[in-house]
Protein backbone atom coordinates (compact mmCIF):
# COMPACT_ATOMS: atom_id res chain seq x y z
CA UNK A 1 0.00 0.00 0.00
CA UNK A 2 1.32 3.19 -0.81
CA UNK A 3 2.38 5.96 1.75
CA UNK A 4 0.21 8.80 0.47
CA UNK A 5 -3.40 8.80 -0.97
CA UNK A 6 -2.26 11.58 -3.37
CA UNK A 7 0.91 13.56 -3.94
CA UNK A 8 0.59 16.69 -5.43
CA UNK A 9 3.90 17.34 -7.20
CA UNK A 10 6.12 20.53 -8.08
CA UNK A 11 4.15 23.42 -7.45
CA UNK A 12 4.68 26.33 -5.44
CA UNK A 13 2.75 25.84 -2.70
CA UNK A 14 0.84 29.40 -1.13
CA UNK A 15 0.09 29.93 2.36
CA UNK A 16 -1.22 33.25 3.97
CA UNK A 17 2.52 33.97 4.59
CA UNK A 18 4.96 32.66 1.41
CA UNK A 19 5.13 30.56 -1.00
CA UNK A 20 7.69 27.35 -1.10
CA UNK A 21 7.93 25.00 -4.01
CA UNK A 22 7.36 21.24 -2.07
CA UNK A 23 5.13 18.57 -2.94
CA UNK A 24 1.81 17.92 -1.20
CA UNK A 25 1.05 14.54 0.77
CA UNK A 26 -2.40 13.76 1.51
CA UNK A 27 -3.38 10.56 3.34
CA UNK A 28 -7.49 10.35 4.89
CA UNK A 29 -7.98 13.23 3.81
CA UNK A 30 -5.96 15.60 5.21
CA UNK A 31 -2.52 17.35 4.10
CA UNK A 32 0.00 15.04 5.91
CA UNK A 33 3.21 15.90 4.80
CA UNK A 34 4.77 19.04 2.82
CA UNK A 35 8.60 17.66 1.49
CA UNK A 36 11.07 18.44 -0.78
CA UNK A 37 9.43 15.16 -2.52
CA UNK A 38 6.62 13.05 -2.02
CA UNK A 39 7.30 9.73 -4.08
CA UNK A 40 5.32 6.96 -2.73
CA UNK A 41 1.32 7.72 -3.76
CA UNK A 42 -1.16 6.76 -5.24
CA UNK A 43 -1.98 8.98 -6.96
CA UNK A 44 0.18 11.65 -8.45
CA UNK A 45 -1.19 15.39 -9.92
CA UNK A 46 1.58 17.23 -11.22
CA UNK A 47 1.73 20.82 -10.71
CA UNK A 48 4.90 21.69 -12.57
CA UNK A 49 4.07 25.68 -13.40
CA UNK A 50 1.00 25.89 -11.36
CA UNK A 51 0.31 27.54 -8.05
CA UNK A 52 -1.22 25.14 -5.26
CA UNK A 53 -3.49 27.79 -3.38
CA UNK A 54 -6.04 26.78 -0.36
CA UNK A 55 -9.59 25.59 -1.36
CA UNK A 56 -11.27 28.82 -1.94
CA UNK A 57 -13.96 29.45 1.49
CA UNK A 58 -16.64 31.45 0.46
CA UNK A 59 -18.40 32.85 4.15
CA UNK A 60 -21.46 34.79 2.68
CA UNK A 61 -23.49 32.38 -0.09
CA UNK A 62 -27.18 31.97 -0.94
CA UNK A 63 -27.84 28.27 -1.78
CA UNK A 64 -31.02 26.66 -1.93
CA UNK A 65 -32.66 29.18 0.38
CA UNK A 66 -36.63 28.37 0.85
CA UNK A 67 -38.71 31.03 0.87
CA UNK A 68 -42.01 31.11 3.13
CA UNK A 69 -43.83 31.55 -0.38
CA UNK A 70 -42.78 27.84 -0.89
CA UNK A 71 -40.20 29.57 -3.39
CA UNK A 72 -36.68 27.97 -3.19
CA UNK A 73 -33.48 29.95 -4.72
CA UNK A 74 -32.70 27.98 -7.68
CA UNK A 75 -29.44 27.88 -7.07
CA UNK A 76 -29.19 24.16 -5.69
CA UNK A 77 -26.67 22.65 -3.12
CA UNK A 78 -25.47 20.11 -6.17
CA UNK A 79 -25.20 22.64 -8.50
CA UNK A 80 -23.56 25.24 -6.58
CA UNK A 81 -20.55 22.28 -5.66
CA UNK A 82 -20.23 22.16 -9.58
CA UNK A 83 -19.87 26.12 -9.67
CA UNK A 84 -18.04 26.45 -6.88
CA UNK A 85 -15.19 23.67 -7.05
CA UNK A 86 -15.31 25.17 -10.68
CA UNK A 87 -13.75 28.22 -9.23
CA UNK A 88 -11.55 26.50 -6.98
CA UNK A 89 -13.41 27.14 -3.89
CA UNK A 90 -14.38 24.02 -1.19
CA UNK A 91 -16.14 25.25 1.48
CA UNK A 92 -18.50 27.84 1.84
CA UNK A 93 -21.07 29.08 4.75
CA UNK A 94 -24.86 29.56 4.00
CA UNK A 95 -28.17 30.65 5.60
CA UNK A 96 -30.53 29.44 7.45
CA UNK A 97 -33.76 31.90 7.27
CA UNK A 98 -35.91 32.29 9.70
CA UNK A 99 -39.68 33.40 8.69
CA UNK A 100 -41.00 36.06 10.50
CA UNK A 101 -43.40 34.30 12.93
CA UNK A 102 -41.72 31.03 12.61
CA UNK A 103 -38.68 29.47 14.73
CA UNK A 104 -35.28 28.44 13.43
CA UNK A 105 -34.84 25.00 14.33
CA UNK A 106 -37.11 23.45 11.94
CA UNK A 107 -35.84 25.12 9.63
CA UNK A 108 -32.50 24.21 10.62
CA UNK A 109 -32.77 20.65 9.93
CA UNK A 110 -34.76 21.35 6.59
CA UNK A 111 -31.33 22.82 5.38
CA UNK A 112 -29.50 20.67 6.70
CA UNK A 113 -31.04 18.18 4.74
CA UNK A 114 -30.65 20.36 1.45
CA UNK A 115 -27.09 20.74 2.08
CA UNK A 116 -26.61 17.35 2.56
CA UNK A 117 -27.35 16.47 -1.11
CA UNK A 118 -24.40 18.45 -2.46
CA UNK A 119 -20.65 18.04 -2.56
CA UNK A 120 -18.98 21.06 -0.73
CA UNK A 121 -18.55 21.19 2.96
CA UNK A 122 -20.38 23.84 5.02
CA UNK A 123 -21.60 25.39 7.41
CA UNK A 124 -24.25 27.29 8.16
CA UNK A 125 -25.46 31.57 9.48
CA UNK A 126 -28.85 31.73 11.05
CA UNK A 127 -30.69 34.65 9.84
CA UNK A 128 -32.92 36.11 12.82
CA UNK A 129 -35.84 38.48 11.79
CA UNK A 130 -37.92 37.97 14.69
CA UNK A 131 -36.03 37.63 17.86
CA UNK A 132 -38.62 36.75 20.16
CA UNK A 133 -37.35 35.26 23.50
CA UNK A 134 -38.43 31.60 22.77
CA UNK A 135 -35.61 31.84 19.79
CA UNK A 136 -33.27 33.71 21.39
CA UNK A 137 -33.31 31.69 24.34
CA UNK A 138 -34.28 28.17 23.59
CA UNK A 139 -33.27 27.56 20.04
CA UNK A 140 -30.24 29.18 19.12
CA UNK A 141 -28.44 27.81 22.61
CA UNK A 142 -29.51 24.17 20.65
CA UNK A 143 -28.50 25.36 17.45
CA UNK A 144 -24.92 27.14 19.10
CA UNK A 145 -24.41 23.06 20.32
CA UNK A 146 -25.06 21.88 17.28
CA UNK A 147 -21.77 24.06 15.81
CA UNK A 148 -23.73 27.09 14.29
CA UNK A 149 -21.82 29.96 15.77
CA UNK A 150 -23.17 32.96 13.64
CA UNK A 151 -26.31 34.96 13.23
CA UNK A 152 -27.35 37.30 10.75
CA UNK A 153 -29.27 40.39 10.49
CA UNK A 154 -30.86 42.41 8.24
CA UNK A 155 -31.16 46.24 9.11
CA UNK A 156 -33.55 46.65 5.78
CA UNK A 157 -35.77 45.02 3.23
CA UNK A 158 -39.19 44.34 4.48
CA UNK A 159 -39.37 40.65 5.31
CA UNK A 160 -36.31 40.43 6.85
CA UNK A 161 -35.50 43.51 8.54
CA UNK A 162 -34.82 44.20 12.52
CA UNK A 163 -34.96 47.71 13.55
CA UNK A 164 -32.55 48.79 16.79
CA UNK A 165 -34.48 47.11 19.36
CA UNK A 166 -34.49 43.80 17.79
CA UNK A 167 -30.97 44.28 17.11
CA UNK A 168 -29.87 44.86 20.50
CA UNK A 169 -31.77 42.08 21.21
CA UNK A 170 -29.57 39.71 19.17
CA UNK A 171 -26.43 41.15 19.86
CA UNK A 172 -26.69 40.70 23.46
CA UNK A 173 -28.01 37.35 22.61
CA UNK A 174 -25.17 36.34 20.72
CA UNK A 175 -22.95 37.74 23.39
CA UNK A 176 -24.82 35.35 26.05
CA UNK A 177 -24.52 32.07 23.86
CA UNK A 178 -21.08 32.68 22.14
CA UNK A 179 -21.77 33.76 18.35
CA UNK A 180 -20.55 35.83 15.66
CA UNK A 181 -23.26 38.28 13.89
CA UNK A 182 -23.10 39.27 10.68
CA UNK A 183 -24.61 42.74 9.33
CA UNK A 184 -26.33 43.94 5.98
CA UNK A 185 -25.70 47.93 6.58
CA UNK A 186 -28.38 49.97 5.50
CA UNK A 187 -30.60 52.30 6.57
CA UNK A 188 -34.15 51.26 5.65
CA UNK A 189 -36.15 54.33 6.10
CA UNK A 190 -33.68 56.41 4.40
CA UNK A 191 -34.11 53.93 1.21
CA UNK A 192 -37.91 53.64 1.63
CA UNK A 193 -38.34 57.58 1.64
CA UNK A 194 -35.84 57.97 -1.27
CA UNK A 195 -38.06 54.76 -3.22
CA UNK A 196 -41.01 56.71 -2.80
CA UNK A 197 -39.60 60.11 -4.37
CA UNK A 198 -37.81 57.78 -7.27
CA UNK A 199 -41.60 56.33 -8.04
CA UNK A 200 -43.30 59.33 -7.90
CA UNK A 201 -41.04 60.81 -10.26
CA UNK A 202 -41.50 58.21 -12.50
CA UNK A 203 -38.05 57.07 -12.35
CA UNK A 204 -38.29 53.25 -12.06
CA UNK A 205 -35.80 51.56 -13.97
CA UNK A 206 -33.48 49.00 -12.94
CA UNK A 207 -30.26 52.22 -12.53
CA UNK A 208 -32.80 53.56 -10.29
CA UNK A 209 -32.33 50.94 -7.84
CA UNK A 210 -28.62 52.61 -7.21
CA UNK A 211 -30.39 55.75 -6.94
CA UNK A 212 -32.22 54.50 -3.85
CA UNK A 213 -29.07 53.45 -1.74
CA UNK A 214 -26.09 56.16 -2.23
CA UNK A 215 -23.03 54.94 0.17
CA UNK A 216 -24.49 57.48 2.94
CA UNK A 217 -26.99 54.85 3.77
CA UNK A 218 -24.67 52.08 3.35
CA UNK A 219 -22.28 54.53 5.84
CA UNK A 220 -25.49 55.30 8.27
CA UNK A 221 -25.99 51.79 8.95
CA UNK A 222 -22.59 50.92 9.38
CA UNK A 223 -21.62 53.17 12.03
CA UNK A 224 -24.84 52.68 13.90
CA UNK A 225 -24.52 48.39 13.64
CA UNK A 226 -20.52 48.99 15.25
CA UNK A 227 -21.88 51.81 17.64
CA UNK A 228 -24.32 49.58 18.94
CA UNK A 229 -22.16 46.47 19.29
CA UNK A 230 -19.55 48.16 20.69
CA UNK A 231 -22.39 49.06 23.50
CA UNK A 232 -23.20 45.21 23.86
CA UNK A 233 -19.54 44.62 23.37
CA UNK A 234 -20.28 41.41 20.77
CA UNK A 235 -18.33 41.76 17.70
CA UNK A 236 -19.45 41.38 14.21
CA UNK A 237 -18.79 41.47 10.73
CA UNK A 238 -19.79 43.85 8.10
CA UNK A 239 -20.94 42.02 5.19
CA UNK A 240 -20.50 43.19 1.56
CA UNK A 241 -18.81 46.85 1.68
CA UNK A 242 -18.77 48.43 -1.08
CA UNK A 243 -17.60 51.79 -0.53
CA UNK A 244 -15.05 53.88 1.35
CA UNK A 245 -16.77 55.84 3.57
CA UNK A 246 -18.31 52.67 4.61
CA UNK A 247 -15.10 51.06 5.32
CA UNK A 248 -13.62 53.79 7.18
CA UNK A 249 -16.60 53.31 9.71
CA UNK A 250 -15.05 50.24 10.41
CA UNK A 251 -11.18 51.64 9.98
CA UNK A 252 -12.02 53.92 13.14
CA UNK A 253 -13.88 51.61 15.07
CA UNK A 254 -10.90 49.01 14.56
CA UNK A 255 -8.74 51.64 16.17
CA UNK A 256 -10.80 52.32 19.07
CA UNK A 257 -10.00 48.10 19.72
CA UNK A 258 -13.50 47.25 18.52
CA UNK A 259 -13.78 43.67 17.53
CA UNK A 260 -15.25 44.91 14.07
CA UNK A 261 -14.40 42.92 10.40
CA UNK A 262 -15.91 43.93 6.72
CA UNK A 263 -15.42 42.19 3.81
CA UNK A 264 -16.14 42.97 0.57
CA UNK A 265 -17.38 41.41 -2.66
CA UNK A 266 -16.03 41.33 -6.69
CA UNK A 267 -19.19 42.90 -7.14
CA UNK A 268 -17.77 46.10 -5.83
CA UNK A 269 -14.94 45.71 -7.39
CA UNK A 270 -15.87 44.82 -10.92
CA UNK A 271 -19.49 46.28 -11.60
CA UNK A 272 -20.56 49.63 -11.37
CA UNK A 273 -23.80 51.43 -11.08
CA UNK A 274 -23.87 52.24 -15.31
CA UNK A 275 -23.93 48.06 -15.78
CA UNK A 276 -27.79 48.96 -14.54
CA UNK A 277 -28.56 51.34 -16.89
CA UNK A 278 -27.50 48.56 -20.35
CA UNK A 279 -30.76 49.00 -22.30
CA UNK A 280 -34.03 47.39 -21.74
CA UNK A 281 -34.43 44.67 -18.72
CA UNK A 282 -30.73 43.84 -18.92
CA UNK A 283 -29.81 46.10 -15.80
CA UNK A 284 -31.44 43.87 -13.52
CA UNK A 285 -28.61 41.29 -14.11
CA UNK A 286 -26.47 43.94 -11.82
CA UNK A 287 -29.04 44.36 -9.25
CA UNK A 288 -28.00 43.85 -5.65
CA UNK A 289 -27.73 45.63 -2.45
CA UNK A 290 -25.75 47.59 -1.72
CA UNK A 291 -25.41 48.99 -5.08
CA UNK A 292 -22.47 48.54 -7.21
CA UNK A 293 -20.75 52.20 -7.29
CA UNK A 294 -18.16 53.40 -10.31
CA UNK A 295 -14.88 52.79 -11.17
CA UNK A 296 -13.12 55.64 -8.51
CA UNK A 297 -15.09 53.57 -5.59
CA UNK A 298 -13.37 50.63 -7.04
CA UNK A 299 -10.07 52.19 -6.58
CA UNK A 300 -10.85 53.24 -2.48
CA UNK A 301 -12.07 49.97 -1.60
CA UNK A 302 -8.89 48.32 -3.66
CA UNK A 303 -7.03 51.10 -0.50
CA UNK A 304 -9.35 49.18 2.51
CA UNK A 305 -8.24 46.18 1.41
CA UNK A 306 -4.49 46.81 0.84
CA UNK A 307 -4.70 48.44 4.74
CA UNK A 308 -6.32 45.40 5.79
CA UNK A 309 -9.75 47.19 7.00
CA UNK A 310 -11.39 44.71 4.27
CA UNK A 311 -10.12 41.39 4.99
CA UNK A 312 -12.19 39.21 3.39
CA UNK A 313 -13.77 38.66 0.02
CA UNK A 314 -16.70 36.67 -0.67
CA UNK A 315 -19.56 36.40 -3.35
CA UNK A 316 -22.68 37.62 -2.05
CA UNK A 317 -24.05 34.33 -4.73
CA UNK A 318 -27.99 34.78 -5.27
CA UNK A 319 -29.64 32.32 -7.74
CA UNK A 320 -31.78 34.46 -9.52
CA UNK A 321 -32.01 33.80 -13.41
CA UNK A 322 -32.59 36.67 -15.79
CA UNK A 323 -35.03 34.48 -18.34
CA UNK A 324 -37.93 32.81 -17.34
CA UNK A 325 -40.60 34.13 -14.38
CA UNK A 326 -39.20 32.66 -10.77
CA UNK A 327 -35.93 35.17 -11.23
CA UNK A 328 -35.21 38.52 -11.89
CA UNK A 329 -38.27 38.99 -13.99
CA UNK A 330 -40.55 37.36 -11.44
CA UNK A 331 -42.84 40.36 -11.85
CA UNK A 332 -42.49 41.31 -15.36
CA UNK A 333 -39.99 43.06 -17.50
CA UNK A 334 -41.42 46.41 -17.17
CA UNK A 335 -41.77 45.92 -13.27
CA UNK A 336 -40.22 49.01 -11.37
CA UNK A 337 -36.56 48.46 -9.84
CA UNK A 338 -38.76 48.11 -6.24
CA UNK A 339 -39.91 44.24 -7.64
CA UNK A 340 -36.33 43.06 -8.93
CA UNK A 341 -35.01 40.32 -6.43
CA UNK A 342 -31.48 41.35 -5.43
CA UNK A 343 -28.50 39.43 -5.28
CA UNK A 344 -26.49 38.29 -8.12
CA UNK A 345 -24.35 35.04 -8.77
CA UNK A 346 -20.73 34.59 -8.10
CA UNK A 347 -19.50 32.12 -6.64
CA UNK A 348 -17.00 30.39 -9.17
CA UNK A 349 -16.10 34.17 -10.57
CA UNK A 350 -15.25 34.79 -7.02
CA UNK A 351 -11.65 34.11 -7.03
CA UNK A 352 -10.84 34.73 -10.40
CA UNK A 353 -11.86 37.89 -10.54
CA UNK A 354 -10.32 38.55 -7.19
CA UNK A 355 -7.08 36.72 -8.73
CA UNK A 356 -6.98 38.74 -12.15
CA UNK A 357 -8.08 42.04 -11.20
CA UNK A 358 -6.06 41.60 -7.61
CA UNK A 359 -2.77 39.56 -8.41
CA UNK A 360 -2.82 40.09 -11.62
CA UNK A 361 -2.57 43.36 -12.26
CA UNK A 362 -0.27 44.14 -9.12
CA UNK A 363 -2.86 45.44 -6.60
CA UNK A 364 -2.25 42.82 -3.94
CA UNK A 365 -0.04 40.11 -3.27
CA UNK A 366 -0.41 36.26 -4.42
CA UNK A 367 0.18 35.38 0.08
CA UNK A 368 -2.69 38.23 0.40
CA UNK A 369 -5.18 36.63 -1.94
CA UNK A 370 -4.69 33.39 -0.21
CA UNK A 371 -5.68 35.38 3.04
CA UNK A 372 -8.71 37.45 1.50
CA UNK A 373 -9.92 33.54 0.01
CA UNK A 374 -9.38 31.39 2.06
CA UNK A 375 -7.47 31.75 5.35
CA UNK A 376 -8.97 34.94 7.10
CA UNK A 377 -12.82 34.50 6.39
CA UNK A 378 -11.98 30.20 7.54
CA UNK A 379 -10.39 31.78 10.95
CA UNK A 380 -13.23 34.46 11.40
CA UNK A 381 -16.24 31.99 11.57
CA UNK A 382 -14.13 29.53 13.10
CA UNK A 383 -13.35 26.89 10.50
CA UNK A 384 -9.57 27.21 10.78
CA UNK A 385 -7.02 25.80 10.94
CA UNK A 386 -8.80 22.46 9.30
CA UNK A 387 -9.76 24.98 6.37
CA UNK A 388 -8.37 27.79 4.86
CA UNK A 389 -4.56 26.76 5.09
CA UNK A 390 -1.88 24.59 3.88
CA UNK A 391 -0.80 23.05 6.53
CA UNK A 392 0.14 19.12 7.96
CA UNK A 393 -2.95 18.12 9.86
CA UNK A 394 -5.63 20.82 7.97
CA UNK A 395 -7.96 18.96 5.52
CA UNK A 396 -6.63 18.27 1.93
CA UNK A 397 -8.70 21.52 0.06
CA UNK A 398 -6.67 22.70 -2.93
CA UNK A 399 -6.54 24.79 -5.50
CA UNK A 400 -4.18 24.42 -8.33
CA UNK A 401 -3.60 27.52 -10.37
CA UNK A 402 -2.32 28.20 -13.92
CA UNK A 403 -1.31 31.66 -12.97
CA UNK A 404 -0.81 32.73 -17.23
CA UNK A 405 -3.97 31.52 -18.35
CA UNK A 406 -6.63 33.96 -19.56
CA UNK A 407 -10.14 33.35 -20.00
CA UNK A 408 -12.97 35.10 -21.06
CA UNK A 409 -15.49 35.15 -18.63
CA UNK A 410 -18.78 33.39 -20.06
CA UNK A 411 -22.20 31.64 -18.29
CA UNK A 412 -20.81 28.16 -19.32
CA UNK A 413 -17.78 28.34 -17.22
CA UNK A 414 -19.51 29.19 -13.91
CA UNK A 415 -21.23 25.93 -13.78
CA UNK A 416 -24.31 27.02 -12.00
CA UNK A 417 -28.08 26.47 -12.15
CA UNK A 418 -28.03 30.24 -13.40
CA UNK A 419 -28.61 31.71 -16.56
CA UNK A 420 -26.19 34.01 -16.61
CA UNK A 421 -22.92 35.31 -14.99
CA UNK A 422 -22.84 39.69 -14.65
CA UNK A 423 -18.89 39.35 -15.73
CA UNK A 424 -20.01 37.54 -18.83
CA UNK A 425 -17.15 38.82 -21.97
CA UNK A 426 -14.59 39.83 -18.75
CA UNK A 427 -11.21 38.48 -19.90
CA UNK A 428 -9.31 37.49 -16.74
CA UNK A 429 -5.58 36.48 -16.60
CA UNK A 430 -5.10 33.09 -13.80
CA UNK A 431 -7.72 30.37 -13.81
CA UNK A 432 -7.92 27.18 -11.22
CA UNK A 433 -7.65 24.07 -13.41
CA UNK A 434 -7.92 21.82 -10.81
CA UNK A 435 -9.50 21.45 -7.39
CA UNK A 436 -9.02 19.21 -4.65
CA UNK A 437 -11.57 18.74 -1.81
CA UNK A 438 -10.57 16.64 0.84
CA UNK A 439 -7.88 14.69 -1.13
CA UNK A 440 -10.26 14.10 -4.27
CA UNK A 441 -9.86 15.77 -7.22
CA UNK A 442 -13.22 17.30 -7.71
CA UNK A 443 -12.56 19.23 -10.66
CA UNK A 444 -10.05 18.94 -13.31
CA UNK A 445 -9.54 21.46 -16.72
CA UNK A 446 -13.25 22.65 -16.14
CA UNK A 447 -14.51 19.00 -15.70
CA UNK A 448 -15.93 18.74 -12.32
CA UNK A 449 -16.73 15.08 -11.29
CA UNK A 450 -17.60 14.12 -7.52
CA UNK A 451 -20.38 12.23 -6.10
CA UNK A 452 -23.53 14.08 -4.46
CA UNK A 453 -24.22 13.60 -1.00
CA UNK A 454 -19.95 13.98 -0.04
CA UNK A 455 -20.29 17.56 1.08
CA UNK A 456 -19.38 17.92 4.94
CA UNK A 457 -21.15 20.10 7.50
CA UNK A 458 -18.61 21.80 9.56
CA UNK A 459 -19.71 22.12 12.92
CA UNK A 460 -17.76 24.91 15.09
CA UNK A 461 -16.97 25.58 18.49
CA UNK A 462 -16.15 28.85 20.62
CA UNK A 463 -13.17 30.54 18.70
CA UNK A 464 -11.19 33.51 20.11
CA UNK A 465 -12.90 35.77 16.99
CA UNK A 466 -16.37 35.90 19.28
CA UNK A 467 -15.50 36.37 22.55
CA UNK A 468 -16.47 40.07 23.71
CA UNK A 469 -13.62 42.22 25.15
CA UNK A 470 -14.75 42.73 28.36
CA UNK A 471 -15.21 46.38 28.34
CA UNK A 472 -19.11 46.64 28.95
CA UNK A 473 -20.07 50.65 29.15
CA UNK A 474 -19.75 51.73 32.75
CA UNK A 475 -18.61 48.78 33.58
CA UNK A 476 -22.40 47.35 33.63
CA UNK A 477 -22.97 44.26 31.65
CA UNK A 478 -27.02 44.60 30.17
CA UNK A 479 -26.47 41.82 28.35
CA UNK A 480 -25.84 39.05 31.20
CA UNK A 481 -27.00 41.67 34.19
CA UNK A 482 -27.38 40.86 37.62
CA UNK A 483 -30.44 40.28 39.33
CA UNK A 484 -31.11 42.85 42.21
CA UNK A 485 -31.52 41.32 45.63
N1 LIG B 1 -28.11 41.64 -1.06
C1 LIG B 1 -28.38 41.01 0.06
O1 LIG B 1 -28.46 41.63 1.08
N2 LIG B 1 -28.58 39.69 0.07
C2 LIG B 1 -28.60 38.94 -1.07
C3 LIG B 1 -28.11 39.60 -2.26
C4 LIG B 1 -28.00 41.04 -2.23
O2 LIG B 1 -27.80 41.69 -3.22
ZN1 LIG C 1 -26.91 41.44 2.60
ZN1 LIG D 1 -26.16 38.13 1.20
Amino acid sequence: MAEYDLAVRGGTVVGPFGASRCDVGVRGGRIAALAERIADAAEVVEADGLLVLPGGVDTHCHIEEPAPDGSVHEESFRTASASAFAGGTTSVVCFVPQWKGGGVLERYEDYRRRAADGMLDHSFHQIITDPTDAVLEEEVPRLVAEGVRSLKVFLTYDALRLDDAGYLRVLAAARRHGCLVAVHCENDAAIGWRIEALLRAGLTSPKHHAWARPPVVEREATHRAIALAELVDQPIHVFHVSCAEAAEEIARAQARGVKVWGETCPQYLALTAADMDRPGFEGAKFVCSPAPRDEAEHGRVWDMIRRGVLDGVSSDHCGFSFGGNAGKAREGRDAPFTAIPNGIPGLAARLPLLFSEGVSKGRITLERFVRLSATNPAQLYGLGPRKGAIAVGADADLALWDPTKRVRLSNALMQHAIDYTPYEGMEVTGWPVLTVRRGEVVMRDGAVRAEPGTGRFLPRGPYDFIAPRGVPANGFDAATPPTAG
